[in-house]
């Protein structure tokens, strides 16, 4: 018997995604050997604007999750001065945030599952982690012993303060590096050269262009730099008290990472800057296990000694938590950013470019496209029409489907996906006064965009599991359904990401312990979507939306320069489906 974990209803009121949670899943028991009854695992994601823990109960005959907290970076951590996880700055390009920021939210977190839980701390057994991908943290030399000396007489992060040779971490939001990615793009022989070797083109977000322009501005800080960590690595650093690996999921987010051959790639590190290979983590598979907890959580939190096992991307861990682990299904993360992502055998790449492939938690590869202008977009406008998620969902309601042909680019700030260097929304066909169009053009571009560069990825899209903070709202999964012609199936558990990783804690052990748990046996009972979420396309759209992807890409193409202005096209789609 199964009881429903309590998924927000829609819509759910702001900030209501940083609450805690309790879920119960009762689902089916393993007929895989197991290491040991009632083990606990712990996992973490630290999105762009807050971290989530999860602990699940797993091993034994009933799954469950039975502890889960969220904490906002903005909220919790006021003293950082983040906006939406970000740190304010002069450079609209520049996204910046606090690696002293997530130990504290680390250390605070560990706090609350240590005291706040109820739960007995000795059954735990092993702790991983997803982080947002890209962002990169800089270490000096003497950050090895500090970590291996952790004291556990003193909080966390002020520890860390004087080994860092960074003290702002650039993260995925940012899009300084123009002249980089070119300066690399070209090292590499062009785009689809880069893109065939680390399963992408040089990109504004990733790690290596960012080490490379670090490396430019400040030589002698970079010279400084004993390791670079992705976010992911160095919070179970963190945890290990050690130098932790990467693996090939967030590994491939850096452009330094040869796909096919899960190894730094020597000509995309000469690309970028001098003696990189010996200041990045090594590269080991998913499963790693980095070492036992620190004596640091042991001593002043009261944890036992478990296995830290190596953190991963955010995106990858979705796949897992999201319950894709053969190819043939996608996932959208509704987050900061829109994400579509989904298993792939092989390491296709995007002849647009525009698309990722990276490493996926299994051993295999996963496609993902990733869009900036996500969450944060929706809440500027509906900010801007004075609504809550109420009124935003009443808006998509009372709009037609097609918006009459009134479409709208929301690029709020730079885009990723399709690439849009400057900021700017543009209009077409609508009354920036008219706020349901507005609210329901933003919704349809957001998702006719994912549908649009995910074409490359070639899976035949019958149904999309959604999660991030958005898939609570069911207004904007209509429109997903719609536009995408699929079932939209709503997860038991809202962060995949953070669930992921709890369920990869779990893989990596029973593997350690030599009783390995095939991946569809890890994910049953904590990923099926249930039926009472799913939301269906309404038949009769289908075509509009047929016709309206074709209409937006030629307003797409105009914004970008690469095409005449739409207003024929729209004025036929008008003609067709004005209502
Ligand atoms: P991340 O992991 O990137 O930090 P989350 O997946 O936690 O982000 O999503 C956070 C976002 O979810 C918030 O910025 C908010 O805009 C959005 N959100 C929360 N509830 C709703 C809702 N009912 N409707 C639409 N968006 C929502
Ligand atoms: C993926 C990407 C974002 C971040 C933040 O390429 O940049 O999804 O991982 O969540």
């Amino acid at each position: 018997m199964r009881t429903c974990a309590p998924v927000a209803e829609d819509p759910l009121p702001p900030g209501a995604w940083a609450r805690s949670a309790r879920h119960r899943l009762a689902g089916r028991p393993t007929s895989g050997d197991v290491p040991s009854p009632m083990a606990l695992y712990l996992g973490f994601d630290l999105g762009t604007q807050g971290l989530t823990a999860i602990v699940i109960e797993a091993g034994g005959p009933v799954r469950e999750v039975v502890f889960q907290r969220s904490l906002s970076f903005d909220e919790t951590f006021p003293q950082y001065g983040t906006v939406n996880g970000v740190l304010p700055g002069d450079d609209p390009l520049v996204a910046t945030s606090s690696p002293l920021l997530w130990a504290e939210a680390l250390e605070t977190m560990m706090g609350l599952v240590a005291r706040e839980s109820g739960l007995d701390l000795s059954r735990l057994r092993a702790i991983s982690g997803s982080a947002q991908q890209h962002g990169s943290v800089y270490l000096a030399a003497s950050a090895t012993a500090a970590l291996a000396g952790l004291d556990a007489a003193r909080p966390l992060a002020p520890q860390l303060a004087g080994h860092l040779t960074r003290a702002r971490s650039p993260i995925w939001m940012d899009a300084s590096t123009g002249a980089q990615c070119a300066a690399i793009t070209r090292a590499l022989g062009g785009e689809s050269a880069g893109a065939r070797l680390t399963g992408s083109r040089a990109a504004l977000r990733f790690t290596g262009p960012q080490i490379r322009k670090f490396f430019e501005q400040d030589p002698a800080a970079y010279a400084r730099t004993d390791r670079i960590h992705l976010v992911s690595s160095y919070l179970a650093s963190l945890l290990a008290g050690a130098h932790a690996p990467t693996e090939p999921g967030d590994g491939a987010g850096m452009n330094l990472m040869d796909l096919a051959r899960r190894e730094w790639a020597p000509a995309a590190l000469e690309a970028t800057a001098p003696g990189l290979v010996a200041k990045l983590p090594a590269l080991r598979e998913p499963w790693a296990v980095v070492g036992p907890l620190a004596p640091y959580w042991v001593r002043r939190h009261g944890f036992p000694p478990a296995k830290v096992v190596a953190w991963s991307g955010d995106n990858p861990c979705s796949l897992v938590g999201a319950g894709l682990v053969a190819e043939g299904a996608i996932a959208i993360s509704l987050g900061t950013s829109d994400t579509l992502f989904g298993p792939m055998r092989e390491p296709r790449t995007d002849p647009a470019r525009d698309g990722h492939a990276f490493g996926s938690p299994d051993g295999g590869y996963m496609g993902l496209v990733c869009c900036r202008n996500g969450s944060l977009a929706r809440e500027r406008v509906r900010d801007a029409y004075g609504l809550d998620w109420a009124g935003f969902s009443e808006s998509l309601r009372s709009t037609p489907a097609g918006n009459r042909g009134a479409v709208m680019l929301p690029w709020f700030e730079p885009e990723i996906t399709p690439r849009a260097l400057s900021a700017g929304v543009r209009r077409y066909a609508l009354d920036p006064a008219d706020g349901p169009a507005n609210v329901r053009a933003l919704v349809e571009a957001q998702m006719l965009a994912l549908a649009l560069h995910s074409a490359w990825m070639s899976v035949e899209v019958r149904t999309i599991r959604a999660t991030g903070g958005a898939a609570a709202n069911n207004a904007i999964l209509q429109v997903t359904a719609d536009v995408f012609g699929a079932e939209v199936q709503r997860l038991p558990v809202g962060n995949s990401a953070c669930l992921g990783s709890a369920l990869r804690a779990w893989h990596a052990d029973a593997l350690a312990e030599g009783r390995p748990v095939p991946w569809d046996e890890v994910v049953a009972g904590f990923t099926e979507p249930e039926a009472a979420r799913t939301v269906r396309p309404i038949p009769a759209h289908a075509g509009v939306y047929a016709e309206l992807r074709g209409a937006y890409a030629a307003c797409e193409a105009h914004a970008l320069g690469h095409g005449p202005h739409p207003a024929s096209r729209l004025a036929a789609f008008r003609e067709r489906f004005g209502g």
